[in-house]
């Protein structure tokens, strides 16, 4: 009997009700493939900041290291700026366990009404891969004169060789495996970053000359913006820097009817570290507490982090389940038009997982 050994972290906001439902997913899964959890709770967020003034202890990256997955909900708090919550946490998981992969799935599922005028199921299916450490996310800067009428702040663009060329190759390597359109798009900004995205550009193009089968396209960032709104179609397997695939992924998330049912994979693919599985929302303090966030991206993203830890079974079961529930349309929350509460469609998730 397999056993996996899971670090949970439910963050802040509605990260704390969404992942509770998936671990009832997971569990039922557990019991229904035979398959054996070790959970292990780590109370980190904001209100771990608030009690100690750091996000997470200084050794939290050398604690989860142990653990095969890395199974998180979100980060952000009203109170607190963005750039601390999220360069404490989240961003320090990416980058320290160099899940170099951010694989975002867009696709509109039977049941699920787009927002977008004559878009049916089927017509939007593609997966966003977004570089997940170095970019416009590298962290590299600093602020002079801080405080001060004077204040600067410079923020350093990283693009390697290295890091473009693999995370480029991984969505050959998923086009390649999806066997849909065979169709990789990359999403660039060359013409005005005439530095790193240039970087970009020759390793996309170095990369395309590996893979004869797969045909390519070269969009700008703000086309790209365009095209998933005009033409979502056309698209198969987009890659993308990590800015670029943290916005494009939002409207991914939208024109497929709501970042409820948006799911990730923060990946390692070498597997020398544990891949981090999140919804693509975040904390949603608009909502938190409600009881009405949707659960399905977290469960979706539970399912992924099956299938990363090879219980494919799982991961079907999973998602039928969620495709299931959405097709039926009458236990949802009010993303989605219903009027269920995030414990009811989690319920209805473990009950379709027993069925
Ligand atoms: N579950 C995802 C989450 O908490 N996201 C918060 C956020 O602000 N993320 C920024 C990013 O992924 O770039």
């Amino acid at each position: 009997m397999a056993e996996h050994n899971i670090a949970i972290i439910r963050g802040d906001g509605i990260g704390v009700d969404v992942v509770e439902e998936g671990l009832k997913a997971l569990n039922a899964v557990a019991k229904r493939f035979d398959i054996t959890f070790k959970f292990t709770e780590f109370p980190w967020g904001t209100d771990y900041y608030f009690k100690n003034g750091v996000m997470m202890p200084s050794d939290g990256l050398e604690t989860l290291s142990k653990f095969d997955a890395i199974y998180f909900g979100a980060v952000g708090h009203p109170e607190v700026q963005d750039h601390i919550t999220l360069n404490g946490l989240l961003l320090p998981m990416r980058r320290g366990f160099d899940q170099y992969v951010c694989e975002r799935p867009c696709i509109l599922y039977p049941g699920v009404t787009s927002p977008l005028r004559d878009k049916n199921p089927g017509d939007i299916d593609m997966v966003v891969i977004r570089e997940n450490t170095e970019g416009e996310y590298a962290n590299v800067g600093g602020f002079l004169y801080e405080g001060f009428a004077e204040e600067i702040g410079v923020q350093t663009g990283v693009f390697t060789r290295h890091g473009c060329e693999r995370v480029i190759t991984y969505a050959f390597e998923l086009a390649k495996k999806r066997n849909k359109k065979n169709h990789v798009t990359s999403v660039t900004k060359s013409n005005a970053q005439g530095y790193g995205m240039v970087v970009w550009d020759r390793a996309f193009a170095r990369v395309a000359e590996r893979y004869p089968d797969i045909s390519t396209n070269s969009l700008l960032v703000d086309a790209a913006c365009m095209e998933f709104i005009r033409k979502p179609e056309i698209f198969d397997v987009v890659v993308g820097s990590n800015l670029f695939g943290d916005i494009l992924t939002d409207i991914g998330a939208i024109i497929t009817g709501s970042m409820g049912l948006a799911l990730s994979g923060n990946i390692d693919p070498e597997r020398r570290y544990p891949s981090m599985f999140e919804p693509v929302h975040g904390s949603a303090p608009d909502i938190a507490g409600k009881g009405i966030a949707n659960p399905l991206a977290a469960i979706l993203s539970a399912g992924m982090m099956m299938r990363h830890l090879g219980e494919t079974e799982a991961e079907a079961a999973i998602e039928a389940a969620v495709l299931g529930i959405v097709a039926e349309n009458e236990i949802l929350t009010p993303d989605l038009g219903g009027s269920s509460t995030t414990t009811a469609v989690g319920d209805a998730v473990v009950s379709a997982l027993g069925r």
